[in-house]
């Protein structure tokens, strides 16, 4: 907990039933070097992460959710769908990074795969954070900066694809620990455990919030008929299909189906995006 002199200050909650997370404002009381947190004061908005038993709050009051991908490891599309979903469904903005521009091939081939997500309206930005700490940082590295001031701003994203390389190159003070990748396996193992708040610039305007790479997002407050809607490419097609209240799994006449593969010209759903459409709605339902 950091009190508003900047203070820190390790506090218990009291009760059992009370949970803070990061982000949290809180109601506090200082005991001899520690402290009680009393109340958690209401939240704008929140994200949750689930288990197979349960699920969980994990950040509040977010501005917006920065999505690192990378080149290497390549990125699984789903978890990239989920955390977008995650993130329409609690009403906040999402931006995408992908970087490790610096390995050309395989960023070439993942760019492309993102293609249709700049098309829904998804800021999506181009990095290179590590080669050389004298390099610019990719192409729309000073984008990103800019975007990122006076914001608080979650980093996700699977392990090993650069956030606390990020995190480090905004907050010099942050001293974030990174990790290489294992070279068998090109995963990360996960090398940043906690979710640590940094400040982002003198006047404390703006935060960054490293967190541990994780793939699974909480989304079972999303009730699988409102999934379409979370959806920006599903959404011109809403409302078109013969049977309103339509599951766009197997309905005849479905508006979104006929979009699927490009049938209706530009603006179509991509066949990837439709298979996890149809995932999740399994699963939610
Ligand atoms: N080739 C290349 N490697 C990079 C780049 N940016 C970061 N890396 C490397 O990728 C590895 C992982 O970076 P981290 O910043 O620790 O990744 P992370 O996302 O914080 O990972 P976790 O904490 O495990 O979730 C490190 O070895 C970095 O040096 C880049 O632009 N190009
Ligand atoms: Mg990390
Ligand atoms: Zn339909």
């Amino acid at each position: 907990m950091q009190a508003p002199d900047g203070a820190l200050r390790l506090c218990h909650p009291r009760g059992k039933k009370l949970e803070a997370v990061v982000g949290d404002r809180v109601i506090w009381r200082a005991t001899e070097d520690e402290g009680v947190i009393e109340r958690v004061s209401p939240r704008r908005n929140q994200l949750y992460r689930q288990d197979e038993t349960r699920i969980k709050s994990f950040a509040a009051n977010l501005d917006q959710v920065l999505i690192v991908l990378a080149a290497e490891p390549a990125f699984s599309e789903r978890f990239l769908v989920r955390a977008l979903i995650a993130c329409e469904a609690a009403g906040i903005r999402a931006l995408i990074a992908l970087n490790k521009a610096d390995l050309a091939q395989p960023f070439a081939g993942a760019w492309h795969q993102l293609a249709p997500y700049r098309t829904m309206g998804y800021a999506t930005f181009a990095l290179a954070l590590k080669p050389h700490v004298s390099d610019p940082g990719g192409t729309d590295f000073v984008a990103l900066e800019r975007t990122l001031q006076g914001a608080a701003t979650l980093i996700l994203g699977p392990s090993g694809v650069g956030k606390s390389t990020l995190v480090n190159r905004l907050v010099p003070t942050a001293a974030a620990t990174t990790g290489a990748l294992s070279r068998g396996l090109k995963t990360g193992t996960q090398t940043t455990t906690r979710t640590h708040w940094y400040w982002l610039g003198d006047d404390k305007a703006g935060a960054l919030i490293d967190s541990p790479g994780f793939q699974e997002f909480g989304l079972y407050h999303v009730a699988a008929s409102g999934l379409a809607a979370l959806m920006p490419d599903f959404r011109p097609y809403l409302g078109q299909c013969r049977f309103y209240n339509c599951t766009h799994t197997h309905e005849p006449g479905c508006a979104v189906m006929a979009a699927v593969d490009g049938a209706t010209g530009t603006a179509s759903i991509g066949p990837s995006r439709y298979r996890i459409y149809a995932d999740l709605y399994a699963e939610l339902s």
